[in-house]
C-alpha cells in the first residue's frame, strides 16, 4: 500500500492545522470557495470527506459506499451512489475560511456542475489514479478555461494498481496542459518546470535559483500553472499536502465593495422552504434587508431577506449576515434563478453545456397537466436547463434533458416531491434555425385606435453567436422609449423559425425604423408589430435549418478502427486522425446527435463491449438533410397563428389583416434596406452569369499562365477521351491560405514564430493533398495589406498559389474568382466559419470551414503515409503499381 495515512497519525495533522481559539483569529481569515471535479466515481466525494476529517471538522469518516458520507446525502445519491447536486462543507485551515462545493461528475449532471463554476475561486481537478484523465475531464478543463477558474490537480486512488506517476504526468500535460507541475519532488527538475509556465518565475529562477510562494500563487491565480499532486483520498494519503497547497495556492476571494451576489442554485429544505444559494461577491448580505431584482421574466421585485444560513452537508448555522466570499443560503427569496446577479453583480452568460433532446411527460390518467405544470416549475427552477413548458399544440408539458440517468433521477423527483408516478415519451430532437441572407422584416399593427409600425433588419451571423439586437433609428424618427420598448419585446421572446418553427438563433436584428402615433400606440401595439416583423423578415429570408451536435471521444480497438470511421462518414460526423490511447484507439470529433444517439449500443456490439464513447453537446451546425426533417416536422408557418408574419392596417375605419407578402405595398414607411445597398453590387453579381468554357479558358489562362493538360490525366481519372465539344467539370479547391494555417494546429504553432516556413509547409501538404485526391487547388494569400504589393500568380509544384496585390483583399479575390469560374467547374470554397455564413458566393459553390479541411487534409496526409509505409515495406507493391502504369 502506497504510503497509507491512518486516523492516527492525522490526529498530528490537526495540530499544523488548529482551528482557532478567538474569534479575532478568524476575522483575519481570507475567504476561499474550493470546488470539486472530476468525472463519475473519479473519487471526488471521498476526497471531499478526507478533506474535511484531515481538517478537523469530521471525527468519523463516512464513506459513499457504505451510504454514510457527509456530502451525499440525497437519497437517490445514496441509493445510486453518485452525486446527483452539488453540496457544501465549510472547513478552516491556517490563513482562511474553506467553502468546499462538491459536485456531480456524470455527464447528464454536467449543467449542475457548470453552474457552480463561476462562483469558484480556485477548483481541485480530480483525477482517478485508475483511469487517468478521461473524455469528461477534458470537457471539465475547458469549463474551467471558460470561466477562469484557477486550478490544483489531484490524482487520487494511488491505493490501487495503475499508472506510474510519470505516465500520468505524461498524460495531463499532454491532454490538459504543459503547464501541469507535479509539486511532490521539489528538485531542480521541478524549478525549471515551474519556471517555463511564466516569464516572472523563469526571471526569478534565472536570477535567484528560487520561486517564491507568493510568485506560485500568483501563476496559479493566473492560471499559468496547474500544481498536481498524488495520492488517495480514501486512505488519506496526500491529502494534508492537498490542504496545505490549497492554503498557499489557491487565490481568496475578493471583495467588489458595494453589495453583489452570484445566484447559482435554487433549493428546498426538507420542509419545502424556498432557498436561494449564493456567493457573496462584495459587500455583506444581512437579515431581514429589503432585496430589490428582477426575476426571470425581468419583472421587479423587492424582497426580504428572512433567514441567512451557512450550511454544511445537511447541517446549517444561521447567521445575521453573510460577507464577500461566503457561501450562503438565503431564504424569502420568491424570483431568483440560478445564474443570476444581484446588487453589482451582473447577471451569468448562457451556459454552455445545454440539452437538445425534447421529452413529453407523461401523466397518470386523470391528472390535469395544466394544473400540475406550476407544481413541476419548483423543479424547473432548480434546475432552468429543463426547461419545463407548456405544448400549447399537444396540450401537455415538454421538457430537456441531458440523458437517460438524467430521465430516471427526473422521474423519482417527481415521485419524492408529488407522489406522481410519471413517465416520459422517446424524445427528439431540438433544431434550431437561422437564415442565410439579410432581409428586412416589416410588422404593422393598427386596429382601429392602434397604431404601431417597426422593420427591422435581420443579418445572419457566425454559428453560436445567438441573437444580438441593436438600433440604428434615429432618436427625431422615434423616441428612445418606444425604441427600448422594442429591444425590449425582441429580447423577451424566443422568436421561432419558419422551416419547423424551431427557435432562431445567430441573426443580429437591427431595429431600422418604427413609427408610432401621437394619440393611438399603445404599449402592446410594438410587441404586435414588433413579433409580426420577425416572422414577416423569417418568410423572406432563406432559412437554414440547424441541428445539435456532439463533440465525442469514441475509443476503439485498433482492429475496428475502420469500422467506426465508415460509421462515422455515413452519420455526417468529422474526424481527427486517430490517435493512439494505450489499448484503443482514439477518435474525436463532432457529430449529429441524432446519429449519435443510439451508437453507443451499436459500438458496444460490434466491439464486443470494449468501444467506449463519450459525448457533449458542442452547438448547432447547419443540417445536412434540411429538406427532409421540413418535411416531416410539417410545419406550416402561414397556419401558426400564434406567430403570424402578416400586419393589420386600417381603412375607413376599420382594421383589415395583410398577409406578410403584400406588407410591402402598404408599409407607411419607406424601405430601409433599399437605401443601404450600394448601387454597384447587383452588376457585379450579373457579369458572372452568362460565361461559356472558352471564356473560362481565357479567365483560367489569364489568372494561372497557360493550362497545360498532362496527357495521363484520362488514363489517371480512367474517363472517355474528352470530346472538345462537352464541357466537362473538373473540381477547383479555392483556400484561403492565412485563414487554413490559423485554424490547422501544426501551422498555427509554427506561425508564431515563422509565417513564412507555415506558409510554406502549407504548401508542401496542400500539394501533397492533391496529388492524392487530384483536384486543383488554388490557394490565396491576402496580400492587401502591403503597400505597393502588386500581387503574385505563381504554380508551386500541383497547385496554384495567388498573392493578392494591395487594394484587394483574399476574401474579394476569392468571391471574383468563385463567381468567375463557379458556374462551369465545381468549386469548393475553403475559409472561415464567417465568411462562410457571410459571404455572397454564388449557389451551387461548395464551402467547407477551414477547421474541417484541415481535419479532411490531415486524414488524407494520414492515408498516404499509410501507403508509403506500406510500399517501403513491400517493394514488390511498388513494381506491381509501375507495371499497372
Ligand atoms: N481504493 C480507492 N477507492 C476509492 C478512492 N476514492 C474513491 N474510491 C471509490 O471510488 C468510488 C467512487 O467514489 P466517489 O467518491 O463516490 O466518486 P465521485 O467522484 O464523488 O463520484 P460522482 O460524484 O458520482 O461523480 C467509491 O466506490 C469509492 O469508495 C481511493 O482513493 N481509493
Ligand atoms: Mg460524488
Amino acid at each position: 500500500m502506497r504510503g497509507g495515512g491512518t486516523p492516527q497519525n492525522l490526529q498530528y495533522r490537526l495540530i499544523i492545522f488548529p482551528v482557532p481559539a478567538k474569534i479575532d483569529d478568524m476575522s483575519e481569515k481570507r475567504n476561499t470557495v474550493i470546488g470539486i471535479l472530476a468525472h463519475v466515481d473519479a473519487g471526488k466525494t471521498t476526497l471531499a470527506e478526507g478533506m474535511l476529517y484531515c481538517a478537523g471538522k469530521l471525527k468519523k469518516l463516512g464513506r459513499v459506499d457504505h451510504r454514510d458520507s457527509f456530502l451525499d446525502t440525497h437519497s437517490l445519491e445514496r441509493q445510486r451512489g453518485i452525486t446527483i447536486f452539488s453540496k457544501q462543507a465549510r472547513l478552516e485551515l491556517p490563513t482562511r475560511r474553506v467553502t468546499l462545493l462538491d459536485t456531480p461528475g456524470h455527464a447528464d449532471f454536467a449543467a449542475e456542475t457548470e453552474r457552480t463554476l463561476r462562483i469558484l475561486d480556485c477548483a481541485v481537478l480530480v483525477i482517478s489514479g485508475t483511469d487517468g484523465v478521461q473524455a469528461h475531464t477534458e470537457t471539465l478543463w475547458r469549463l474551467l478555461d471558460r470561466y477562469g477558474v484557477p486550478v490544483i490537480l489531484f490524482v487520487t486512488k494511488r491505493d490501487l494498481p495503475g499508472p506510474t506517476r510519470a505516465e500520468l504526468m505524461e498524460q495531463l500535460r499532454r491532454r490538459l496542459s504543459d503547464n501541469c507541475v507535479d509539486f511532490t519532488d521539489r528538485d531542480e527538475d521541478w524549478t525549471e518546470r515551474v519556471a517555463l509556465c511564466s516569464e516572472e518565475a523563469m526571471e526569478q529562477a534565472l536570477g535567484c535559483g528560487e520561486i517564491p510562494d507568493a510568485l506560485q500563487a500568483d501563476c496559479v491565480s493566473r492560471r499559468e500553472l496547474f500544481p498536481c499532486f498524488f495520492g488517495s483520498g480514501l486512505k488519506l494519503d496526500g491529502v494534508e499536502a492537498l490542504l496545505d497547497a490549497l492554503d498557499r495556492y489557491a487565490p481568496a476571494s475578493e471583495d467588489a465593495g458595494g453589495f453583489a451576489a452570484r445566484v447559482f442554485k435554487i433549493e428546498r429544505d426538507a420542509q419545502g422552504n424556498r432557498m436561494t444559494l449564493m456567493k457573496i461577491t462584495g459587500g455583506a448580505l444581512k437579515v431581514r434587508t429589503a432585496l430589490r431584482y428582477r426575476d426571470e421574466q425581468g419583472t421587479e421585485r423587492e424582497e426580504k431577506v428572512t433567514q441567512i444560513r451557512l450550511y454544511s452537508g445537511l447541517k446549517y448555522d444561521t447567521t445575521e449576515q453573510a460577507a464577500a466570499g461566503q457561501i450562503c443560503a438565503a431564504l424569502g427569496l420568491s424570483g431568483t434563478w440560478p445564474g443570476q446577479g444581484l446588487g453589482e453583480a451582473a447577471d451569468g452568460a448562457a451556459p454552455e453545456l445545454e440539452p437538445v433532446l425534447s421529452y413529453r411527460l407523461l401523466l397518470p390518467e386523470g391528472l390535469d397537466p395544466m394544473a400540475f405544470l406550476p407544481k413541476l416549475q419548483q423543479l424547473g427552477e432548480e434546475d432552468p436547463q429543463l426547461h419545463i413548458a407548456w405544448n400549447e399544440r399537444t396540450k401537455g408539458i415538454d421538457l430537456r434533458l441531458m440523458g437517460k440517468i438524467q430521465a430516471e433521477v427526473f422521474r423519482s423527483l417527481v415521485k419524492e416531491r408529488f407522489d406522481v408516478e410519471a413517465g416520459l415519451d422517446k424524445g427528439r430532437i431540438l433544431y434550431r434555425e437561422t437564415i442565410e441572407n439579410t432581409v428586412e422584416g416589416v410588422g404593422h399593427y393598427e386596429p382601429l385606435r392602434h397604431y404601431a409600425e417597426v422593420h427591422l433588419l435581420l443579418e445572419p451571423m457566425p454559428l453560436g453567436s445567438g441573437i444580438t439586437v441593436d438600433s440604428v433609428c434615429s432618436e427625431d424618427d422615434l423616441d428612445r422609449n418606444w425604441q427600448r420598448l422594442i429591444l425590449t419585446h425582441l429580447m423577451e421572446k424566443q422568436h421561432l423559425g419558419v422551416l419547423t418553427g424551431s427557435p432562431v438563433t445567430d441573426i443580429r436584428i437591427t431595429l431600422a425604423a418604427g413609427r408610432a402615433h401621437l394619440k393611438h400606440t399603445e404599449g402592446g401595439d410594438f410587441r404586435q408589430a414588433t413579433y409580426r416583423a420577425v416572422r414577416q423578415g423569417l418568410m423572406q429570408a432563406k432559412s437554414v435549418l440547424l441541428e445539435p451536435v456532439y463533440a465525442y471521444t469514441l475509443e476503439v480497438p485498433a482492429e475496428q478502427i475502420g469500422r467506426a470511421i465508415s460509421d462515422l462518414r455515413a452519420m455526417n460526423g468529422s474526424f481527427d486522425s486517430p490517435e493512439d490511447g494505450g489499448e484503443l484507439l482514439r477518435l474525436r470529433g463532432e457529430a449529429p446527435v441524432s446519429a449519435m444517439n443510439g451508437y453507443l449500443e451499436e459500438l458496444l456490439s460490434y466491439t464486443r463491449g470494449r468501444g467506449r464513447l463519450s459525448l457533449r453537446p458542442a452547438g448547432y451546425r447547419p443540417c445536412p438533410e434540411q429538406e427532409r426533417i421540413v418535411e416531416e416536422l410539417g410545419y406550416r408557418p402561414e397556419a401558426d397563428l400564434d406567430n403570424s408574419p402578416d400586419s393589420v392596417f386600417c381603412a375607413h375605419g376599420a382594421g383589415f389583416a395583410v398577409p406578410w407578402d403584400k406588407v410591402p405595398e402598404y408599409m407607411h414607411l419607406d424601405s430601409c434596406l433599399k437605401k443601404r445597398e450600394t448601387p454597384a453590387e447587383p452588376e457585379q453579381r450579373r457579369r458572372s452569369l452568362n460565361i461559356d468554357e472558352r471564356e473560362l479558358e481565357a479567365i483560367m489562362e489569364r489568372e494561372f499562365g497557360p493550362i497545360r493538360r498532362p496527357r495521363y490525366s484520362s488514363a489517371v481519372r480512367n474517363e472517355a477521351p474528352e470530346d472538345p465539344a462537352a464541357p466537362r467539370r473538373r473540381e477547383y479547391l479555392i483556400v484561403d491560405g492565412y485563414n487554413l494555417i490559423f485554424a490547422w494546429d501544426e501551422l498555427k504553432k509554427l506561425a508564431e514564430d515563422r509565417l513564412d516556413l507555415a506558409r510554406a509547409r502549407l504548401v508542401d501538404l496542400l500539394s501533397s493533398y492533391c496529388g492524392y485526391t487530384k483536384s486543383e487547388l488554388v490557394l490565396v494569400f491576402d496580400g492587401f495589406r502591403t503597400p505597393g504589393n502588386p500581387g503574385s500568380r505563381t504554380k508551386v509544384h500541383n497547385i496554384h498559389v495567388v498573392y493578392t496585390g494591395d487594394g484587394e483583399t483574399g476574401d474579394a479575390y476569392i468571391e471574383r474568382i468563385v463567381d468567375e469560374i463557379g458556374r462551369n467547374y465545381d468549386v469548393r470554397v475553403v475559409t472561415s466559419d464567417n465568411l462562410i455564413r457571410l459571404s455572397a458566393l454564388r449557389s451551387g459553390v461548395l464551402r467547407t470551414s477551414s477547421r474541417e479541411f484541415a481535419l479532411e487534409a490531415e486524414w488524407v496526409l494520414g492515408q498516404i503515409e499509410e501507403i508509403l509505409k506500406k510500399s517501403n515495406q513491400n517493394a514488390h507493391t511498388t513494381k506491381l503499381r509501375d507495371g499497372k502504369a
